[in-house]
């Protein structure tokens, strides 16, 4: 089905289009007054690449609910730039040595080594409300009203919150060294990573003023990759190098249950492919066509890094 989708070259295009977003971003008013030491260490956690997959997500959800042409709305990319200043932000906070302490990160070193725990720490917090305001200020200028720019901005922290991200890193924390069920093994993720994930989708949609079932439809696909998304990394986490994957140490190696290490490789990837077919279905049913939110689901289970 999506054969004729030239992946490499689209993700070639937006992630030009995501990091104008982020340098549009860090030129902005908040960001630019940040003081000098934390200035730099938001710009190292902010420009160190990554794949960007959560504003491209955002991007197109939104082209997908008929929000419009992305390639002429920049606005679009403002918006799902406002998830990757939290992406950045809980990467910076993860790698600290009272969390993961890790050297490496997208095969550099991490901010907190570069640039010092302090100015990582404040700098991560910043980003928090820094992202808010991205979201708010992007919803108005794709015109979205006043009381819908405010919940699509609500939908940015409410996934970053205790609700989601920070919650499941709280049960990720919880979670060590003990074996985790399979249910607590989804719960954990559905919050650390997939509500964020959710979150891009819900927030393009949104933005787009798209229809009950079409909004739902893409909250359902981005529960779906997100959890593909996890069990993706568990694999690659288990068969990857470390230097294929630019980061040091892994999950397994940290004492924590990985959907590899209960379900074993095999059942892993069903599982993660199951939910793939499960996400397209989620298209299917309200006829959203989107061949690149097709595409990216196939790259999520299907990546090398
Ligand atoms: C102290 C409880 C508490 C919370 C603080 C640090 C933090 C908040 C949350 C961390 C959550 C976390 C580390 C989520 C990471 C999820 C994940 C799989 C990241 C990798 O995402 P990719 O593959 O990364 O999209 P790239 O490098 O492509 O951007």
């Amino acid at each position: 089905m999506t054969s004729d989708f030239d992946l490499q070259a689209f993700l070639a295009t937006e992630v030009e289009r995501v990091d104008a977003a982020l340098e549009r971003a860090l030129a902005a008013d908040g960001l630019a007054r940040l003081e000098p030491a934390v200035r730099v260490a938001v710009e190292h956690g902010v420009r160190s690449g990554g794949k960007r997959l959560r504003p491209i997500l955002c991007v197109q959800g939104w082209a997908a609910a008929d929000g419009g042409d992305p390639a002429v709305t920049p606005e679009a990319y403002d918006l799902g730039v406002s998830l990757e200043l939290i992406h950045a932000y809980s990467l910076m906070h993860d790698d600290l040595p009272c969390m993961d302490d890790a050297d490496l990160r997208r095969g550099e070193p991490t901010t907190h080594r570069v640039h010092g725990v302090d100015a990582t720490m404040r700098g991560g917090l910043a980003l928090i409300p820094l992202a808010a305001g991205q979201a708010l200020r992007a919803a108005r200028a794709l015109r979205c009203d006043a009381a819908r720019s405010r919940r699509v901005a609500r939908r940015l922290l409410g996934a970053a919150g205790n609700g989601g991200m920070v919650g499941g890193q709280g049960l990720d924390l919880l979670g060590e060294e003990r074996d985790l069920s399979s249910a607590e093994l989804d719960t954990l993720h559905a919050h650390k990573t997939g509500a964020l994930l959710t979150a891009a989708l819900a927030m393009g949609a949104d933005a787009a003023g798209a229809a009950p079932e079409v909004q739902a439809a893409l909250e359902q696909y981005g529960r779906h990759i997100g959890l593909a998304f996890q069990i993706a990394d568990d694999v690659l986490d288990a068969t990857a190098t470390a230097a294929a994957l630019g980061k040091t140490p892994s999950d397994a190696d940290l004492g924590k249950s990985t959907y590899v290490s209960l379900h074993g490789l095999d059942e892993a990837r069903r599982r993660g492919e199951a939910e793939i077919a499960a996400a397209l279905d989620a298209l299917d049913g309200v006829g959203v066509t989107a061949p690149p939110l097709r595409a990216l689901a196939e790259y999520i289970v299907r990546r090398e890094r």
